[in-house]
C-alpha cells in the first residue's frame, strides 16, 4: 500500500458553492488555476446557482484547471441530460471537464418533494431504495453515450431506450468519473467503478475509516490504488489570524455536527446531545445559541481551519491516509482571495513533489 501510494501524485482542488454572482464564482477559479490548483469543483443543488452553466463560465475564464460537477446525482438529473451536459462542457472547456456523481443531498430531495434516494419525478422508472445501482446504471449511460454509442439498458433503476447522442466532446468516454460517497457502500462502489472519489470529510480518522472500503473497491476491480483518486472534499478556512480563520469554521462545524450520522458523532467524541442541541437552535433560527455550543473539538472534527502552518500539518495527515486529491472547501477563508492566494504561497508549495 505505501509503495503503491508512492506512485500517485497529491493535487489540490477547489470547492465552490455557486451561491455568489456568477462572474465572482468564476474568477475565483480563475485565481485558484493561477495559484496552482488543478481541480474546480462545483456543487449542484436546486437552490443555488444552476451548475452547468457555472461550469461553461468557469471553462470559457481558464486554460488548465480541470472543472466538474462537484457533485450531481442520477435523481434530479436524467442520466440523459447530463451525458449532455458534460459532452457540452467537454466541448467549450476543450477536454478538462470531470463527472462527479452521488447519490443527491437528503435536504434539498425533501424540499423536492421526494424521499431520499429518491425517485426521478420525471420518470417512473426507478427505484428508490437503489442508490447503488442507480449511480452504476447511470454510469453505464452517461459514459455509452459519451462514447457515441446507442444505449438500451433496462436496468434494476434505469431503463433507456434507443437513445444516441448527436455529437460527442474531446475526451468522449474517458471523461474522469467522479463519486461522492460517505457510506461504506457508496465508497466500495467508487473502488469499483470510478476514477475517483470525493469524501465529505476533513478529519484524518474519517480516512482511516474510509480506506479499506475503497481499497476493497479498487481491488475488486482489478485495479491498484494507484490508479484511483482518493479526493479529501474538506470544509477549510484558512487566513494569517489563526483565531479569526477558525472563528470563520464555527458555523460551518455547526451545520456538519448537525447532519453527520451518530457514528461519526461518535467518532469524533461529539455527544449526540449537542449535536441535536444544536440542529434545534439551528431550526429555530436561534443562530446566537448555536456559537456556544460548538467547542474547538468540534471544529477539528469538521473543518480544516487555521493559519498555513496548522492547516498544512493537518493536511499532512490526510495524506499519510493514502488521500491523492485535496480539495480546498466552503468556507475557504474568512476572506476568500486571500485563503486562495495562502494555499498558492503557503500550502500547495508545501507538497510539491510528495507523492
Ligand atoms: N449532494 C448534493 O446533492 N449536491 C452536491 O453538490 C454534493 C456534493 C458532495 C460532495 C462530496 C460528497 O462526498 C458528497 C456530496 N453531496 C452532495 C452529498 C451526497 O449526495 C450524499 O448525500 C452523501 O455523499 C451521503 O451519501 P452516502 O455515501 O452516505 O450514501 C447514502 C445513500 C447511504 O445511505 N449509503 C449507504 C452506504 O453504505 O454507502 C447505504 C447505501 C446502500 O447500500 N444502498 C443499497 C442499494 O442497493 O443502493 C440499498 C440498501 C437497502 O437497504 O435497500
Amino acid at each position: 500500500m505505501v509503495g503503491e501510494k508512492m506512485a500517485r501524485e497529491i493535487n489540490f482542488g477547489i470547492e465552490f458553492v455557486p451561491n455568489m454572482p456568477p462572474n465572482q464564482c468564476a474568477d475565483r477559479v480563475k485565481l485558484a488555476e493561477d495559484n496552482g490548483f488543478k481541480y474546480a469543483w462545483i456543487t449542484d443543488h436546486f437552490n443555488n446557482r444552476n451548475v452547468y452553466p457555472m461550469l461553461t463560465l468557469i471553462s470559457l475564464k481558464t486554460s488548465t484547471i480541470r472543472p466538474g460537477t462537484g457533485i450531481t446525482n442520477p435523481f434530479t438529473r436524467n442520466p440523459l441530460l447530463t451525458a449532455n451536459a458534460i459532452a457540452t462542457i467537454d466541448e467549450i472547456s476543450g477536454g478538462r471537464v470531470n463527472l462527479g456523481m452521488g447519490p443527491g443531498d437528503k435536504a434539498t430531495f425533501d424540499k423536492m418533494g421526494f424521499g431520499f434516494p429518491a425517485p426521478a419525478i420525471w420518470s417512473g422508472n426507478w427505484d428508490i431504495k437503489k442508490p447503488l445501482g442507480a449511480i452504476k446504471e447511470a454510469k453505464e449511460v452517461v459514459y455509452k453515450l459519451l462514447a457515441g454509442n446507442s444505449v438500451d439498458i433496462a436496468g434494476e433503476t434505469i431503463k433507456v431506450t434507443g437513445a444516441k447522442l448527436d455529437f460527442t466532446g474531446p475526451q468522449k468516454d474517458k471523461v474522469p468519473f467522479y463519486m461522492g460517497a460517505q457510506g461504506p457502500g457508496m465508497l466500495k462502489t467508487a473502488g469499483e467503478i470510478a476514477d475517483g472519489v470525493l469524501i465529505n470529510a476533513s478529519n484524518k480518522k474519517d480516512y482511516v475509516a474510509a480506506m479499506p472500503n475503497i481499497e476493497e473497491g479498487v481491488g475488486k476491480s482489478g485495479r491498484s490504488m494507484s490508479d484511483f483518486d482518493v479526493g479529501a472534499y474538506t470544509a477549510f478556512s484558512v487566513g494569517p489570524d489563526l483565531a479569526k480563520a477558525r472563528k470563520s469554521a464555527k458555523m460551518v462545524a455547526a451545520f456538519i455536527t448537525m447532519g453527520s450520522p451518530p457514528p461519526v458523532l461518535e467518532r469524533h467524541g461529539i455527544p449526540l446531545g449537542t449535536a441535536k442541541a444544536i440542529g434545534a437552535a439551528i431550526g429555530a433560527g436561534k443562530w446566537g445559541d448555536v456559537g456556544p455550543l460548538v467547542d474547538d473539538n468540534m471544529i477539528d472534527a469538521f473543518v480544516i481551519a487555521g493559519d498555513a502552518d496548522s492547516c498544512n500539518k493537518k493536511i499532512d495527515g490526510l495524506l499519510d491516509t493514502g488521500v491523492t486529491q485535496v480539495i480546498i472547501g466552503s468556507p475557504t477563508g474568512p476572506d476568500v482571495e486571500e485563503a486562495i492566494k495562502i494555499c498558492g504561497t503557503d500550502i500547495i508549495p508545501s507538497f510539491a513533489g510528495r507523492c
